[in-house]
């Protein structure tokens, strides 16, 4: 009886401690933690291991730089709940130097990164958000008399790690946008990713802002195990990047069965059909958007939830380059090679299963990305065909 009574002692004091650094209750700390192994890809179990390492671990020193953006990387994290940034620099991360969130200005801050590196050397997370120009010798960004090629470099010798938060981080993003002025090829500064200017594949989380949870289950990642999660060529965390919008996204259905909204605002439009035919780049976009969501606001909160083409913001060559109305190219995707017409006209024509066994003759005697290519047309093609063999039909029967 006695072990109860101190066992539950424990209990109390562990969820009291809980409340008090997070503002949140055991039982909600421990579905965040459930959440973010489950963003990770983790086996089922694991959150004990990541709940135990927020729980315990020694607070890494972190030090944020800023370059060429928006903010809207750190925006979006300060947006993040369950536990808030906020939560996340006093408890889980020592954010030692942030330059839109730290009280300190001018000298105090340059003395605060200065001393976090001395203090925390070979130890501390080096998270960079916004690109580097690299014309001009970087003289396009400068902090407190420093380039960011400069500070990028001083603050990456001594870190254990380096995270790139955000696209322009990661690959150069809107500010390596090449004017479309004859005579330009690149970014009038020279905008360049944090790899790039480091000549070494360091972690990126892209995004245009980037989900926060993505940055979250990294940095946790990093407390619970000690390392970075596994990338891909890109430094993309593959629990994040590893697969294309289009193979998760709720609208994949419409797109199988050839139905599209072909203008703003139109009947497939308003019915949530497919975004493709409107520039939708999810098929050539490698991201969790459509299973992580935005903005802790329920299901469908993202781009293309929200009725707007994915313009692939996280992926190099794709956001930013490519006209956001201009169609995806199809990567390691195979859509039906025919589609049945959306709606049949009783007694006329061929029915469903008919256009389905039309369908496999199809696809049997041809494939390949022609096919493909044609195919992504058909379904509203065919009214005209359609009608075009009927005209001429009729034409001939009249001579
Ligand atoms: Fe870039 Fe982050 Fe886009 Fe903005 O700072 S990824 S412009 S959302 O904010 O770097
Ligand atoms: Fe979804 Fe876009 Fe793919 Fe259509 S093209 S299924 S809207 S990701
Ligand atoms: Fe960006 Fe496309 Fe996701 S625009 S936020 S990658 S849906």
């Amino acid at each position: 009886m006695q072990d109860e009574g101190v066992l539950t002692c424990l209990v109390q004091g562990e969820e009291q401690e809980i409340e008090r650094r997070f503002g949140i209750s055991r039982r909600e700390f421990l579905k965040f933690c459930a959440g973010l192994a489950g963003t990770l890809g983790l086996p089922a179990g694991a959150e004990a291991a990541v709940a135990q390492a927020i729980e315990s671990a020694k607070r890494p020193s972190v030090i944020w730089l800023h370059f060429q953006e928006c903010t809207g990387c750190s925006e979006s994290l300060l947006r993040a709940e369950h536990p808030t940034l906020e939560k996340l620099i006093l408890d889980v991360i020592s954010l030692d130097y942030h330059e839109t969130l730290m009280a300190a200005a001018g000298h105090q801050a340059e003395k605060s990164r200065k001393d976090a590196m001395a203090a925390n050397k070979g130890k501390y997370l080096l998270v960079v958000e916004g690109a580097i120009p690299t014309k001009e010798q970087g003289i396009y960004c400068k902090i407190g008399g420093h380039t960011a090629l400069e500070l990028l470099k001083e603050c990456a010798a001594d870190a254990a790690a380096v995270i790139a938060i955000g696209s322009c981080a990661s690959w150069g993003g809107m500010p390596s946008t090449v004017p479309s002025i004859p005579g330009w090829d690149t970014s009038p500064t020279g905008a360049a990713g944090v790899s790039e200017v480091l000549g070494k594949t360091v972690v990126t989380i892209p995004g245009c802002p980037p989900n926060p949870y993505n940055f979250l289950a990294t940095a946790v990642h990093f407390l619970t195990f000690g390392t970075l999660p596994a990338t891909d060529k890109l430094g993309r965390p593959l629990f994040a990047y590893g697969r294309l919008i289009h193979e998760n996204c709720e609208r994949r259905a419409h797109f199988d069965a050839g139905r599209f909204a072909m203008a703003f605002g139109d009947e497939g439009h308003r019915k949530g059909y497919c975004l493709y035919k409107l520039g939708c780049k999810g098929p050539e976009t490698y991201a969790n958007c459509p299973t992580l969501g935005f903005g802790d606001v329920g299901e469908s909160n993202w781009p293309v939830g929200c009725g707007h083409p994915c313009i692939g913001c996280t992926e190099k060559g794709v956001g930013f380059a490519k006209p956001i109305h201009a169609m995806a190219k199809m990567l390691n995707v195979a859509p039906p090679l025919q589609y049945p017409r959306i709606t049949e006209d009783v007694g006329k024509g061929v029915s469903f299963a008919s256009a389905a066994a039309l369908a496999a003759i199809a696809g049997a005697a041809a494939g390949g990305a022609a096919m493909l290519a044609r195919n992504l047309g058909l379904s509203h093609q065919a009214a005209e065909l359609e009608k075009a063999k009927e005209g001429k039909a009729k034409t001939q029967a009249e001579a």
